[in-house]
């Protein structure tokens, strides 16, 4: 005889119809044709009990996760991880596809994986209860794996996900149980009647409310979880309330005039709300100022350990500094200029006496992103900072609070760390940063790049005078012309708004009388140096796209 399927365990979650073993009705009925077709209804329900599982999973993790660090949770860790092994090309497909959505796009992608691996999982567990659930702690083998492989993570903050796993393991294991308990096995009569099946109605209906209700616990405890933590940590009120200190050293003064005249183009000064945002931090990373330090060790004589407070007493300097991203392409976006404020990387330096043969900085932030900065770039007078203000606020979380690095003239791949908590004094030849060890380069000097604002691409505009207007930067050389080429006309020169310095960007304007039809618009700048924007095609991978940007627009 075969052996029965387990049916142990009358669960009373949800309270409806429990029926223990001892419960069973003895008016049942024969199989019918219709019970026949069952098992693939049936099959579809186990899916569901999957679907219930993983959420009691994620949901319990995210509200025990609350007592633990916040980037712990099994969503977060899991999705930290799959962008640590994303390929560069991937990396650059996401944005360029997703822009600053990217995050949003790979939250979608994992919300799809796991619904499918807990439909996959949920089925197995039905036909074989042993291979599903080892599929479910192989599941959580790999959750707790990727959680205590990040960054600042202790071994402790793996209990969210034991726990989560656990508690899915149970829930998929007694809605599996009345599965087993209502389904019809028509392998034979004598199968059959060991199974002694449940009145078909009542026991998918039993199901569905202990699935529902579990279902919605999970919704419950899943926000209960996001709020506890939020208001747990009270980072966000502590950053509302902190009140900056004046710079020794104010910015330089913003001539009149750095504004293109062209309506539509950027703001000269970008707020903070909608400065560009790229980083591998699924969750912002909340840390307590009055916990912040940094650590400068290294090739150095004398290790300096900072603290926040030891920053407000420095002497801060206050300076306008455009950052741009090395996944910038040509006219894209990925680039803002704010007043920044902190303390000049090149004193903490002095205190910290850098050895002879180093030339690179490794900075690491708490989550575990690095960049590899060009020591000397950090010791001249190009004012690159440890900041704590941007544009006269505390640093925004997604910016970076309560202190990032703000380095001139390079990309922030190489230079711009958030949450910055390391500082070690290193050798190019013997450390390697975060995107440098995913085949970026080891540097990022800042290209030179100009880009049209208005009209947008594939405009449609009135014949005439037409405004065009935009963008140009080459941080530390500094923009000294701005051309425009009409389809295959000649190079004219653009007007060129105020410059504020060479470390930030400048605006310009041309008026175009334009002509009924198809037209390109090109434009192309030539740094302080002299040197004009090269029209080599390069993608952002290794170190930053290049090429004239050329936009069509239609002249009615
Ligand atoms: N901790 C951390 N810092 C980081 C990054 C990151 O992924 N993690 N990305 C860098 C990159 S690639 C850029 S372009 C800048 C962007 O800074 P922003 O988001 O403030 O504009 O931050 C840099 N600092
Ligand atoms: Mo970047």
């Amino acid at each position: 005889m075969p052996i029965p399927r387990p049916e142990r365990s009358a669960c009373p979650v949800g309270g409806s119809n429990p029926r223990g073993p001892g419960l069973r009705t003895l008016d049942m009925k024969k199989p019918s044709t219709k019970n026949a077709k069952r098992p693939a209804a049936t099959t579809a329900l186990a899916a569901v009990a999957g679907v219930v599982a993983a959420s009691v999973v994620l949901s319990v993790a995210e509200l025990i996760g609350a007592f633990f660090t916040a980037r712990a949770t099994p969503v977060i860790a899991l999705g930290s991880t799959f962008i640590d092994f994303t390929p560069p090309w991937m990396k650059d497909f996401a944005i360029a596809t997703f822009g600053t959505n990217d995050k949003l796009a790979l939250f979608v992608g994992m919300g799809v994986t796991i619904l499918l691996l807990a439909c996959v999982l949920g089925i197995v567990a039905y036909r074989k209860w042993a291979l599903g659930a080892a599929g479910v702690l192989l599941m959580g083998a790999i959750i707790v794996t990727s959680v205590v492989t990040r960054a600042s993570v202790k071994p402790i903050d793996a209990i969210p996900s034991l726990v989560g796993t656990l508690a899915g393991l149970i829930v998929l294991r007694l809605l599996i149980s009345r599965l087993w308990r209502m389904a019809v096995w028509p392998d034979s009569a004598a199968d059959v009647a060991a199974k002694e099946p449940e009145r078909p109605a009542s026991s998918r209906r039993a199901f569905f409310a202990v699935s529902g209700v579990t279902a919605l616990a999970s919704v419950v405890a899943a926000t209960g979880g996001r709020m506890l933590s939020a208001a747990r940590s009270g980072v966000t009120q502590a950053r509302d309330t902190l009140k900056l200190p004046s710079p020794a050293k104010t910015a330089a003064a913003v001539p009149a005039g750095v504004q293109s005249p062209t309506p539509g183009v950027a703001p000269w000064i970008t707020p903070n709300k909608d400065f560009y945002r790229i980083d591998t931090a699924l969750s912002v990373p909340e840390i307590n100022a009055q916990d912040w330090e940094l650590r400068i060790h290294g090739m150095v004589e004398q290790e300096v350990t900072i603290t926040f407070q030891d920053l407000l007493d420095a002497q801060l300097i206050e300076s306008h500094v455009t950052l741009t991203c090395v996944s910038n392409p040509v006219g894209g976006n990925l680039a803002g200029n704010a007043k920044w404020l902190g303390m000049p990387i090149r004193d903490v330096l002095k205190m910290a006496r850098p050895k002879e043969g180093a030339d690179m900085v490794l900075s690491t932030s708490i989550d575990g992103f690095s960049a590899s900065t060009p020591l000397e770039v950090l010791q001249d007078d190009r004012d690159a900072m440890l900041a704590i203000g941007m544009n006269g606020e505390p640093l925004p979380l997604e910016h970076g609070y309560p202190v990032r690095m703000v380095v001139p003239g390079l990309y922030g791949f190489v230079s711009a760390t958030k949450w910055v908590v390391d500082l070690e004094v290193t050798r190019f030849e013997d450390k390697q940063a975060y995107w440098t060890q995913r085949s970026w380069s080891e540097r990022g000097p800042i290209k030179t790049m100009a880009r049209v604002e208005v009209p947008k691409s594939f405009a449609k505009v009135a014949a005439g005078t037409v405004a065009i207007g935009g963008t140009a930067w080459a941080q530390t050389r500094g923009i000294d012309k701005v051309e425009v080429q009409i389809d295959n006309g000649p190079w004219t020169e653009a007007v060129l708004a105020a410059e504020a310095s060479v470390i930030t960007w400048r605006q310009w304007s041309y008026e175009w009388d334009a002509t009924p039809g198809p037209h390109y618009i090109k434009v192309r700048a030539t740094d302080g140096t002299g040197e004009v924007q090269t029209d080599k095609r390069a993608d952002p991978v290794p170190d930053g796209a290049s090429g004239w940007q050329s936009v069509a627009v239609t002249v009615e």
